[in-house]
């Protein structure tokens, strides 16, 4: 699939509900992948969100918001590190759309990543242990696409 890269939309995907652990980490993937493209779902990485919800938010309101969002976007990249319901909902749903999907997964023997990711060769699983790993990973997927 070719990609003009400037225009590009990115859905990046990271645990809410699933446990905010990692939500620094999500909110430095999202500024990285902000000079490549438009991220569509910043509010991933607020520190500030906790793991309930919107303020005031209707969670019917969020999955059409993000359903359509999803549809719209030309990547998806999913932190998958933390398991999330949502976030594995969200990749079946883009493998379903045939977007191109990276997973990026720090190894931890208390979070062992799901086989319905790991064994799945239609998603791009790197793994990455800081953040300059993390940008490689992005860049090397990104120059994939062009
Ligand atoms: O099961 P989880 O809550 O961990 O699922 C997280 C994933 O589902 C993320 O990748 C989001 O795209 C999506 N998601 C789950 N909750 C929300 C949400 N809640 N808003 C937007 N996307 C969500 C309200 C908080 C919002 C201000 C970030």
């Amino acid at each position: 699939m070719l990609i003009n890269i400037s225009s590009m939309k990115i859905y990046f995907a990271g645990a809410i509900r699933g446990g905010r652990n990692d939500a620094k980490i999500y909110e430095k993937i999202i500024t990285y992948l902000g000079n490549i493209g438009q991220v569509l779902t910043e509010h991933v990485g607020d520190q500030d969100l906790g793991n309930m919800g919107e303020k005031g938010g209707i969670d019917m309101a969020i999955h059409k918001r993000d359903i359509k969002w999803l549809q719209s976007a030309d990547v998806i990249v999913a932190e998958v590190t933390t398991p999330s319901l949502g976030v594995g909902y969200e990749l079946g749903i883009a493998e379903k759309l045939k977007k191109p999907v990276l997973c990026l997964y720090r190894p931890s023997k208390d979070k062992r990543l799901s086989a319905m990711v790991k064994g799945n060769n239609q998603l791009s699983l790197w793994e990455y242990h800081n953040l300059t790993e993390a940008r490689s990973c992005i860049d090397s997927f990104f120059k994939s696409l062009v």
